[in-house]
């Protein structure tokens, strides 16, 4: 299959006939949001404006038989699928839901094309579903704090790609990025740093509303961090009373300064800080910001962390990340934890683990995902050395990380298969795939751009498409020809992707 479609959909049928002439005497028919939705693609792609008012086309029969889209919720087939046909006088969108439909859309606009006859679309029959309900991107807006804008913008990215999770990581020992009402010294005093002495900078209330907001229009769910109980410097700073010592014996200090209680870190190092485990100050402290954490947020996740607390004895470790399980629980969410987490034995029943260790599991990282679906629980995969989108691309990439078998090339982004990285659970137990992306070295949008693209397409493809080789074209080879072809809608988009050489790119 030649049509530039990535994440690849369930089934896709080209037709012999003529293609769908995009021109400005198109009428837009049906469902008011996807339409509106719709209409922004088409102008962002074209130039085009599209008559999208509904209700006027069916008012005036004149237009019958104008060249029309369709879309439409019908309510059939499963969560999130739809159905696209285009012939030459027609283009039709149907989803089972307003997801559903979104994302039909969002395949159109992967259609369009530019012929010497102007804008086309392609006649083809497409019916299309996810492989799994949770699709994630991850943001780290701890190590360098990344506006309301520039969040926006990266969740509409990923929501083109058929994401529909952001993971945003709200705190780390570099900073506190979310004002509590709860807790006002978080922002007051913990917020205004960054890894090399950066501006930082926190979300009020109404930002992030504003963000939760922004992603629900883009079917995106806003999965909320507080990491916990390391990555906690910054705390120590707003509240002593619940912040432990640094533990400078088993912390990796990445060549950076040496953490100092009460003052701003600004290394990237990691392991040296902790929670003060049992004590009541700082069983009220977890307990305050959940449950503000919990009221902000609409989605159904709260993620606790639970990663590298190198600093926090074993026994502690496990008796504070089972009360906060079961603290998110009686507040109604499901705890999502990364998967140290799992050697816990006392969890909250149902707790997700988010595993993120290599896509061969090495130190029993996959022990401690499988513990999670032994207690009804799922897991989510973010194997380090593929859908890590912080590792540098290339060795002379000038932003990124290589810890995880770094650096990590497109191909190597894209060649692993979801259901035989944890081995012994069933595809029933994986809830989805996540794609992180940590910040020490990212500081802007431009940033962000280098690194996520164009490999955030390839674990949009592990996210969304059926297993890796299942069909013919769920292969490497069939995805760097697809993904070329997203060159001209990419930079439509504004997207300042970098022309990976594993691709040829269609100008
Ligand atoms: C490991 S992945 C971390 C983060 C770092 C990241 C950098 C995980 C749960 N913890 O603290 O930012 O590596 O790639």
């Amino acid at each position: 299959m030649s049509l530039p479609l990535v994440p690849l959909p369930a089934s896709v049928t080209p037709s012999p006939g003529a293609p769908f002439l995009l021109t400005d005497d198109v009428a837009v028919t049906g469902d008011a949001d996807a339409a509106g939705v719709l209409h922004r693609l088409v102008l962002t792609r074209t130039g085009l404006h599209l008559a999208t008012d509904a209700a006027s086309e069916r008012a005036e029969p004149a237009h019958a038989g104008r060249a029309a889209i369709d879309v439409t919720v019908d309510g059939d087939g499963p969560p999130e699928s739809y159905r696209l046909a285009v012939d030459e006088h027609r283009v039709s969108i149907r989803g089972a839901d307003a997801a559903g439909v979104f994302y039909g859309v969002q395949t159109l606009g992967q259609l369009i094309a530019r012929s010497p006859d102007g804008w086309v679309v392609p006649a083809v029959d497409i019916a299309d579903q996810p492989r799994y309900e949770y699709r994630g991107v991850m943001l780290d807006v701890a190590r360098h704090f990344h506006d309301v804008a520039t969040v926006t913008a990266y969740l509409e990215r990923a929501a083109s790609l058929k994401f529909n999770v952001l993971h945003l990581h709200l705190s780390d020992d570099q900073g506190w990025r979310l004002a509590l009402s709860r807790r006002p010294e978080l922002t007051a005093r913990a917020s205004s740093s960054a890894v090399g002495g950066g501006d930082g900078g926190f979300y009020t209330a109404d930002d992030y509303r504003a963000i939760v907001a922004h992603a629900a229009a883009n079917h995106m769910t806003v999965v909320p961090e507080f990491d916990m109980p390391g990555h906690t410097h910054a705390v120590g700073l707003a509240y002593p009373e619940v912040a432990a010592a640094p533990a400078l014996d088993r912390w990796d200090a990445a060549g950076g300064p040496t953490p100092v209680a009460g003052e701003t870190y600004t290394g990237i190092g990691v392991g040296f800080s902790s929670l003060r485990i049992g004590a009541a100050a700082t069983d009220a402290f977890v307990d305050d910001i959940l449950t503000e954490l919990a009221e902000l947020t609409p989605g159904p996740y709260l993620h606790f962390g639970g990663d590298e607390a190198h600093g926090t004895p074993a026994a502690d470790f496990a008796e504070f990340v089972a009360r906060t399980s079961r603290v998110i629980a009686g507040l109604g969410k499901t705890p999502i934890a990364w998967h140290e987490a799992g050697a816990a034995g006392d969890l909250a029943p149902g707790t997700i683990g988010q595993y993120w260790g290599f896509v061969t599991p090495t130190d029993g990282a996959d022990d401690r995902a499988r513990a999670f679906v032994a207690r009804g629980g799922r897991v989510i995969l973010s194997p380090a050395d593929a859908v890590y989108l912080d590792m540098k691309p290339t060795a002379d990439a000038p932003l990124g990380l290589t810890w995880a078998n770094g650096p990590t090339s497109l191909e190597r982004a894209y060649s692993w298969e979801p259901g035989e990285v944890v081995s012994g659970i069933s595809e029933d137990g994986i809830l989805g795939v996540e794609a992180p992306l940590w910040t020490e070295t990212v500081r802007d949008l431009d940033d962000i751009d280098a690194l996520a693209f164009p490999r955030i397409a390839a674990a949009a493809e592990a996210a969304w498409s059926v297993p890796a080789g299942a069909v013919d074209d769920r292969t490497w080879e069939s995805f760097r020809a697809r993904v070329g072809g997203l060159g001209p809608l990419w930079t439509t988009f504004g997207i300042r992707f970098p022309a990976s050489p594993e691709v040829t790119w269609t100008p």
